[in-house]
């Protein structure tokens, strides 16, 4: 049987030219790509009540958090400082109770920039809300933006031995869109990855099945076969 991921939607909740006030659920079709391409199923889970997230996982063999907006520091016990950027509580909520109900169904997680900071967040973990004023020892540039999105622009020091072993071996530059970074890693959490600045750019948990990157794979996958492997990786995973 073709294993299915549940893939968490987006909310485009501004009124905006193309929809007016139809606010969409949406999923960018990059993601959509890496897993169909590692022969898993993708379904797309639309933004909901956290109610909901037992049911819609028990529907799926693994779930893949996206990115997007800021996290609302309330998950984490702090006030908003002045630098963050747009939050969506509702997106929050639901998708750390996806992070729960996947744990207690013990269905892999694959966390992508947003969803890296989520699932920390979901487990205990902190943030820093805004890189830029709150990270002391910045010195490398984590939004590219408007460089384009496929194009690698840092580094990755390795910290230890990990899932992405492979996907090492090829690819030592990463692209980087992000606003938030992990500050401390949730318990269990282990560090993978960082860049030359010291910034948490990927950690797992093998025994709990939690995979995570600060960086976009999805993005990459313009550059051709060597960065299909990321998503193959997280397909074995699945198979196990
Ligand atoms: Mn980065």
């Amino acid at each position: 049987m073709t294993k299915i991921i549940g893939v968490a939607s987006n909310h485009l909740n501004h009124a905006n030219s193309r929809f007016g006030t139809n606010y969409v659920d949406y999923i960018q079709k990059n993601y959509i790509e890496g897993i169909t391409n590692s022969g898993l199923l993708p379904m797309v889970i639309p933004m909901g009540a956290p109610e909901l997230a037992v049911a819609y996982m028990a529907q799926v063999d693994g779930l893949l958090l996206a990115g997007g907006q800021d996290i609302s520091p309330k998950f984490f016990n702090e006030e908003p400082v002045p630098g963050i950027g747009e939050t969506d509580q509702y997106r929050d909520q639901f998708e750390i109770a996806l992070v729960k109900a996947a744990l207690a169904q013990n269905k892999p997680i694959l966390g992508i920039c947003r969803g890296e900071q989520l699932i920390n967040v979901a487990l205990g973990g902190t943030l820093y809300q805004d890189l830029e004023t709150q990270y002391k020892t910045l010195a490398i540039k984590h939004n590219q933006y408007p460089t384009k999105w496929e194009i690698p622009t840092h580094r990755l020091e390795w910290q230890r031995d990990n899932w992405l072993n492979d996907f090492a071996k090829r690819n030592t530059l990463v692209n980087s869109f992000h606003h938030q970074a992990v500050k401390t890693l949730a318990p269990g959490l282990t560090l993978d990855a960082i860049s030359t600045d010291g910034v948490i750019e990927a950690y797992s948990d093998d025994a709990r099945h939690i995979y995570a990157v600060q960086w976009h794979p999805e993005m990459l996958l313009a550059n051709g076969a060597p960065y299909q492997l990321f998503f193959d990786l997280f397909a074995q995973k699945v198979a196990k």
